[in-house]
């Protein structure tokens, strides 16, 4: 019999939401319960492409606003390859940050419409589930200080929010929303809960294509 495919599950959310956190947790229940994942995250900062976006992040380079965005969406193309390998060989991928962080944070610069910035992704595997860990700014500073990289100021945290509450809205995406608020334990149930039943779907579906 042919190896079912892997679910493509991908976390989004604002800074301090608790992605990494909620990944990591996922990828070892999913383990521990026999089912094969793996996890993966972007900026992937290993590769040539994802070095160049560290060094921005970090504040050691400066690039043009379109070109970074561009670059984002190739260090994600540059993983296609391998991620649709995994997914035939049946391992589930769950995904820290994906297109939609791309479309988010650069759409929340002056000058950059949603869909312009949704182009360069178009195209990608569609997950077959995204979960948006939905935090307020003000129960993300409970979380502590903002880091040093760029990005990680509140005013435009805020306006990353609004993106991504636009990016939600749309059906061609399975979007479940998280109270992202509640216990590490409270939310990873739910996060397991909803990436099962999505492993259990997927494997008799077709990868789809994002935004297609
Ligand atoms: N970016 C972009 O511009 N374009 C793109 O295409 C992509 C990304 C893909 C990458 O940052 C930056 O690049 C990011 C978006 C941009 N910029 N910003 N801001 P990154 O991925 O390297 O790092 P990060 O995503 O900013 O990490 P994060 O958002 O700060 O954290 P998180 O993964 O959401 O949360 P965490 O590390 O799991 O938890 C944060 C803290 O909260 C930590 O102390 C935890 O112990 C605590 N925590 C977690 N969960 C809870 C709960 N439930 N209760 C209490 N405390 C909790």
């Amino acid at each position: 019999m042919a190896t079912k495919r892997g679910a493509l599950i991908v976390l989004e959310g604002v800074d301090k939401a608790g992605k990494t956190t909620q990944c990591n947790k996922l990828v070892s229940a999913l383990q521990q319960s026999g089912r094969p994942a793996e996890m993966l995250r972007f900026p992937d900062r290993t590769t040539t492409i994802g070095q160049m976006i560290s060094a921005y992040l970090e504040k050691k380079s400066e690039l043009e606003d379109h070109t970074i965005h561009l670059l984002f969406s190739a260090n994600r193309w540059e993983l296609v390859p391998i991620m649709k390998k995994k997914l035939e060989q049946g391992i589930t991928l769950v995904v820290d940050r994906y297109a939609f962080s791309g479309v988010a944070f650069t759409s929340a610069k002056p000058g950059f419409s949603l869909d312009w910035c949704k182009n360069s992704d178009t195209g990608l595997p569609n997950p077959d589930l995204v979960m948006y860990l939905q935090l307020s700014p003000a129960q993300a500073a409970l979380r502590g200080q903002f880091g040093e990289e760029r990005y990680e100021t509140s005013n435009f945290q805020r306006k990353v929010q609004q993106k991504f509450e636009q990016l939600i809205q749309d059906s061609s995406v399975n979007w479940k929303v998280i109270d992202a608020s509640r216990s590490v334990e409270g939310v990873h149930n739910d996060i397991v809960n909803l990436s099962i039943n999505t492993i259990n779907t997927a494997q008799n579906q077709e990868l789809g294509e994002l935004w297609k």
